[in-house]
């Protein structure tokens, strides 16, 4: 009786190994980067909402299909991968950007042609609302680490490219339809993005990624990581809990679920479809329900910055942000729902100000895609983004209700 137990897992996981895809710890662990850069007269919300208009936009159809985003090394806070492509290879630092799904370099460092590069007849382009390349499609080795080796993927390789400084091209590890129109000869084509292909080859046993990102306390933190083909159990707390990815669009042609949001037992936004990004700094929510949230917090809007100021009393009374996601409850702190004060001027606000993380949509609710939860939202919770089985996961984290801001 009592082997018949402890057989019972194993016979139940065996058949879960045999039925596809598995949550386990068989994961490889890429390292990410924080870069904070934030230069130029724009405000931390009018660099996001550049993104997030080309985001909208693909709702107009096919034609804006290769229109993805405003070029994530445009936002203030981005998160960078050190990726080697061709053998010998060449590292070249990658935005890692779950909003986009192309894979590309030569924005700074030109891609250097080696034994292990073949050059495709395929013109490539996109455009990122405020930045763009375009260029001609490769396959080239690519190793994102020891053990994550990618022969013959598909990158693009940029002849012009505009709006990306300080960085070599994006490592786009959104869903693979992203991809759809931005080969020019052949736009119904898809490009299979990193994680599709070390699924297919085997690499990596669930085609999946999670991701794990700390509050941010100082411009050059070193605390993101990416594991590629399982959940890095060592950087959450309990469980995963998967939500399907929303059939509405927008929303459900990036990483999109069905969300709702309360605070102080009052509906904010009622469940409605949004996505979840890593190339949004904040968290936006739809014009309505940024009402709602500015009238119950008292908070008022800073010019300065772009994002709502609340009094060290205001503050104090601050209750938690929840977001109901798949029937869980994830709360945002008070604390997680402010800027990180020693952040405060790097953003060009005052040191002794208090300032908030959710930041209005600019358009009220019913535009199928009705919020965006950036990093000030994956910096409280493990994410994870499931293309086997087009589902996004979230856990808790040790950093969950950290007072770190
Ligand atoms: C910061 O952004 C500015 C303006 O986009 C750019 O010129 C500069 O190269 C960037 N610096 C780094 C380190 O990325
Ligand atoms: C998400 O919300 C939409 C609109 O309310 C609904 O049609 C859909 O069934 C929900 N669930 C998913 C997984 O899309
Ligand atoms: C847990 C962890 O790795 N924390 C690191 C976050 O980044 C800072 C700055 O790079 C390090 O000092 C911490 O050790």
């Amino acid at each position: 009786m009592v082997l018949a137990l402890t057989l019972l897992p194993a016979i139940l996981l065996a058949l879960c190994v045999a039925a596809g895809p598995v949550l386990d710890d068989s994961f490889v662990s890429l390292p990410i980067s924080r870069r904070f850069n934030f230069t130029g007269s724009a405000t931390v919300v009018q660099k996001d909402l550049a993104r997030i208009q080309a985001i909208q936009s693909r709702k107009s159809g096919v034609s804006a299909r290769a229109v993805i985003s405003e070029p994530v090394s445009n936002q203030v806070v981005s998160y960078i991968a050190a990726v080697g492509i061709g053998s010998p290879a060449t590292t070249y630092q990658l935005i890692v950007d779950t909003g986009s799904s192309n894979t590309w370099v030569g924005a700074e460092q030109k891609y250097v042609v080696t034994s292990t590069s073949v050059k495709s007849t395929q013109a490539v382009a996109v455009s990122y609302g405020s930045g763009s390349f375009s260029g001609t499609e490769y396959t080239d080795t690519v190793t994102l680490a020891t053990g994550l080796v990618i022969p013959a993927q598909s990158i693009g390789v940029a002849s012009k490219s505009s709006g990306f400084s300080g960085v070599d091209g994006i490592m786009g590890i959104g869903p693979v339809d992203l991809t759809e129109g931005t080969l020019i000869k052949s736009p119904t084509t898809l490009i299979p993005t990193v994680t599709d292909n070390l699924f297919k080859q085997g690499t990596i046993t669930s085609d999946l990624i999670g991701i794990s990102f700390e509050p941010i306390t100082s411009e050059d933190d070193n605390n993101g990581s990416i594991a590629f083909g399982g959940t890095d159990s060592t950087k959450f707390t309990g469980s995963v809990a998967f939500t399907p990815v929303t059939s509405t669009s927008p929303a459900g042609d990036y990483w999109g679920i069905n969300q709702s949001i309360s605070y102080n037992g009052a509906t904010i936004l009622t469940s409605t479809a949004g996505i979840v990004d890593t190339g949004t700094t904040l968290i936006y929510i739809a014009s309505n329900a940024f009402d709602l949230y500015q009238t119950a917090t008292g908070a008022t809007a800073d010019a300065s910055t772009g994002l709502l100021k609340v009094t060290a009393t205001q503050f104090a009374a601050l209750e938690n942000l929840n977001f109901v996601i798949g029937g869980v409850t994830y709360a945002l702190t008070p604390n997680a729902q402010i800027w990180p004060r020693s952040l405060n001027t790097a953003i060009g606000g005052s040191a002794s100000s208090i300032y908030l993380v959710v930041a209005n949509w600019g358009a009220p609710e019913g535009e199928g895609l009705d919020f965006i939860n950036g990093y000030a939202f994956l910096e409280r919770f493990y994410s994870v983004f499931d293309t086997g089985n087009k589902q996004v996961g979230f856990a808790t984290t040790a950093f969950t209700t950290a007072t770190t801001n």
